[in-house]
């Protein structure tokens, strides 16, 4: 495939370049100070590097912040006659966005920092000297973290590319997201918020559009896959017109594309699919969307008697269930009034089922720890 070809894939890596959502860090702890061999004196513990959530920072403002990227708290004092005990070394707190998880150089998750103010202790100082330790102090632990940036919405926006989800997020949001007719016009996660009536606010995420083979990290697989794991509820969009990536790809009809789209979270994460779900059916204002839709409703009902006419390589293992299904215009309005209250039974529900089980669980302590108070 020549470039000219395909022409956003050039302007996809040169504008995904300045958003940031993985920093990779080098972290040490403070040293600690020196004890004081001749009156016994202990040096101060050196100081603890933490990160800690603060709304309105970016990854990249902590770049900025430390361009080395390094991170080192400060030197615990060293004991001595006007203070045996040595003070601790000044802690490092280093503020990140709400919603990161920090993975260890082999990308393993070792914390996670979701809502303001919560911390986490990224590297402990090391220990003044002492009696113990010949009076020498001890080095701060040391260690090379990435912070990794997951969106934390309500609803995420979740289709192929040129579905119309950046248009219905700025149909149902006051964002202003690109929209243009071509692929990937969307390169990085852009938020908006529902405003109802009784100022209830939904966060939905205007995700990328996925391709085929995204779990696999094709197109931008696995760094917009990940922002789907943290969205509360999924909302896909899809084309009633269906899909073509470029003339060297198949064309996917709506049901197809629902199918691949499942199939993407799927081999993802599966635990992708537990999630609730609502379905979007855009561009209903096409002259062939009344006849394609009444097909794919056929298909989604019984999805069995269509499925032995598709290849192997769109079936997922599992299905999604759709809490709804919306039919809609972001040309023309239709169903976006629906939609949104679709989207508002639907965590409302979600909210209450979660608070009923709250209930029930802390009844159930209640009980155990009387029966025991009585036993
Ligand atoms: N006919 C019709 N076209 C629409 C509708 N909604 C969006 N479009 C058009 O579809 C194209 C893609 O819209 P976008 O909102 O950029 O699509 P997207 O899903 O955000 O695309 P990516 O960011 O590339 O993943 C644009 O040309 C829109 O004008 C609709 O309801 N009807
Ligand atoms: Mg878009």
């Amino acid at each position: 495939m020549t470039e000219s070809a395909l022409p956003w894939q050039n302007r996809v890596s040169l504008q995904y370049g300045t958003f940031i959502d993985d920093l990779r860090l080098y972290i040490r702890g403070g040293t600690g100070g020196m004890g004081y061999p001749r009156l016994g004196g202990e040096g101060g513990r050196g100081g603890d590097v933490y990160f800690v959530a603060q709304e309105r920072t970016t990854l990249k403002s902590v770049k900025n912040r430390y361009p080395q990227k390094r991170i080192v708290a400060g030197t615990g004092a060293n004991s001595s006659v006007r203070a045996l005990k040595g003070e601790k070394g000044k802690d490092c707190e280093v503020h990140v966005p709400p919603g990161i998880s920090i993975l260890d150089d082999d990308g393993k998750q070792i914390g996670e920092v979701n809502a303001a103010g919560e911390r986490f202790l990224a590297a402990r100082g090391g220990l003044g000297g002492s009696l113990a330790t010949n009076f020498l102090p001890s080095k701060g632990q040391k260690r090379i973290l990435h912070l990794d940036l997951k969106l934390i919405a309500d609803v995420g926006l979740v289709g192929f590319p040129n579905a119309g989800k950046s248009s219905l997020l700025s149909k149902i949001s006051h964002a202003k997201p690109e929209i243009a007719n071509y692929a990937f016009t969307t390169i990085q996660p852009q938020l908006g918020k529902i405003m109802y009536a009784d100022y209830k606010q939904i966060l939905v995420a205007d995700l990328p559009g996925l391709i085929e083979g995204a779990h696999a990290n094709k197109g931008m697989g696995h760094k917009f896959l990940k922002h789907v794991e943290r969205t509360k509820h999924l909302l896909l969009v899809v084309d009633i017109s269906g899909f073509q990536l470029s003339t060297k790809t198949r064309f996917r009809t709506a049901f197809e594309t629902i199918l691949l789209l499942t199939k993407e979270l799927e081999q993802y994460k599966e635990e992708l699919l537990t999630k609730p779900a609502l379905l979007a059916i855009n561009k209903m204002d096409l002259p062939c969307a009344k006849d394609n839709l009444n097909e794919l409703m056929k298909q989604l009902l019984n999805p069995q008697d269509s499925l032995h006419l598709l290849q192997e390589e769109v079936i997922p293992e599992n299905t999604l269930k759709f809490r709804d299904i919306i039919p809609i215009s972001t040309y023309t309005g239709e169903g976006i009034e629906e939609l949104k209250a679709c989207v508002r039974k639907s965590l409302d529900e979600e909210a209450e089922q979660k608070n009923a089980e709250y209930r029930k669980k802390k009844l159930l302590l209640l009980q155990t720890s009387e029966q025991k108070h009585r036993g």
